[in-house]
């Protein structure tokens, strides 16, 4: 292990938001219309200006497979599409699934975050090569602050539990010769970076995405990438020693978002998309062939999977933007209420402000994620705590301006 302190830190660039149209929303629903064909099947809702929709078949703009190129499922499972206007801002399932909760979903073991195995996500910034990590067995104090040597400048960096041990292992990916390399220091081997683990993830280009959750269900994550330019997925799998990748083409468009979460409620991760409100999610219990798709957001809004209501299916929030003097506010459709759009939950986090990263883990340890910002301009942390009903926060500064901060919303699975 490499410790370093007294990091002297440097004011970069932010990256840039991504910015889509509301066009495109209207375009794709358009195109939903059109590829279902249910314009006939208006019903009235209980509320006063939804209605909804039954559709038998869902839409989708992609294929999948598993290796063997299976086509799209058509027998996917139907949704209600709920409209308000002209706009489609929620799907249900047929006979409302009010009954997620009870704990019926094996969940997941651990936040991705946590180093120091006390079930509660760290404070963790990466910056040039080197992690920060603000330890929450010593309530994120400074006077411990736990340091990595891992990477270098120009590195995506990500944790997640490899090796299954139950402690998060620092990583990064890096452009190599013949493609993508994933860099893994595992917490199994004391941290040592001599005994690295090395992995091409198969793509020889730049500008992938790495996402790393566990698709396979053996505990351990596994290095991921998706290709935003055409969509693909490549997935080593640990529990074939990385010699087998799941492959799946999904999403794609220009301005899609990945997301990598468990909906099914199988223990295994899903792999999906988001575009301007609309959530596309290929199931593992499916083998990635049979998707469900959710409404919920709009266009130019960050996508967040994450277990809010602890029943281990993964929720859907996104960030809302401040406006008229109030805060942003995480928006949370839960899966304990069958991601039903009358139960919303609504977090204010932090001050009315644009920019802000938003930061998802386990920092309380109680099952939930708890839905967090980091404000760069300053290096703050705002956690508005499930445990305390999201009155009571946990605030901290702790990285600065062009960090990029962890668990965020491609690290905490
Ligand atoms: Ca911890
Ligand atoms: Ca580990
Ligand atoms: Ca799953
Ligand atoms: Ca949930």
């Amino acid at each position: 292990m490499k410790k370093a302190s007294g990091i002297s830190r440097h004011k970069l660039k932010r990256l840039p938001r991504i910015s889509r149209k509301s066009l495109a929303l209207v375009g794709s629903l358009i195109v939903l219309l059109a590829l279902t064909g249910v314009l006939a099947q208006w019903t009235t809702l209980h509320r006063s200006t939804p209605v909804s929709k039954t559709v038998a078949a869902v839409p989708t703009t992609g294929q999948s497979s598993k290796i063997t190129g299976a086509a799209f499922d058509a027998n996917s499972p139907s949704k209600e599409y709920v409209y308000a206007g002209g706009r489609m801002v929620a799907t249900e399932e047929p006979g409302g699934g009010g009954s997620g909760g009870g704990g019926s979903c094996s969940g997941q073991a651990n936040p991705r975050a946590d180093f120091d195995q006390d079930h509660k996500s760290e404070m963790i910034y990466y910056h040039n090569g080197v992690f920060g990590i603000l330890k929450s067995s010593i309530q994120y104090s400074y006077s411990s602050g736990l340091f990595f040597g891992w990477g270098a400048a120009g590195s995506l960096p990500l944790v997640a539990d490899f090796d299954g041990d139950g402690k998060a292992d620092p990583a990064y990916i890096a452009p190599s010769g013949s493609g993508q390399i994933y860099a893994i220091l595992l917490s199994s081997t004391g941290y040592n970076v001599g005994q690295g683990l090395f992995l091409s993830a198969g793509f020889p280009g730049l500008g992938d995405i790495p996402i790393a959750a566990d698709f396979d269900g053996d505990h351990k994550a596994d290095p991921g990438l998706w290709r935003s330019s055409t969509g693909q997925w490549i997935i080593p799998t640990s529990s074939s020693n990385y010699t087998t990748n799941i492959f799946a083409q999904w999403g794609g468009q220009a301005g899609d978002i990945p997301i990598a979460a468990d909906f099914d409620c199988d223990g295994k991760a899903d792999i999906g998309y988001y575009r301007s409100g609309l959530w596309a999610i290929l199931t593992s219990s499916s083998n990635y062939i049979s998707a469900q798709f959710y409404s919920w957001g709009g266009a130019g809004l960050q996508p967040i999977a994450a277990d809010f209501d602890g029943d281990g299916k993964a929720d859907l929030a996104y960030i809302v933007p401040p406006a008229g003097g109030q805060s942003q506010a995480y928006a949370i459709l839960k899966s304990s209420t069958g991601y039903n759009v009358s139960q919303p939950l609504f977090v204010p986090a932090g001050w009315p402000s644009l920019g802000d990263t938003p930061v998802v883990g386990d920092f309380d340890g109680d099952g939930k994620a708890d839905p967090g910002i980091w404000r760069s301009s300053d290096g703050t942390w705002i956690i508005p705590l499930s445990s305390g009903a999201y009155t009571t926060y946990l605030f901290s500064s702790w990285g600065v301006s062009g960090d990029t901060v962890l668990p965020n919303r491609l690290t905490q699975y």
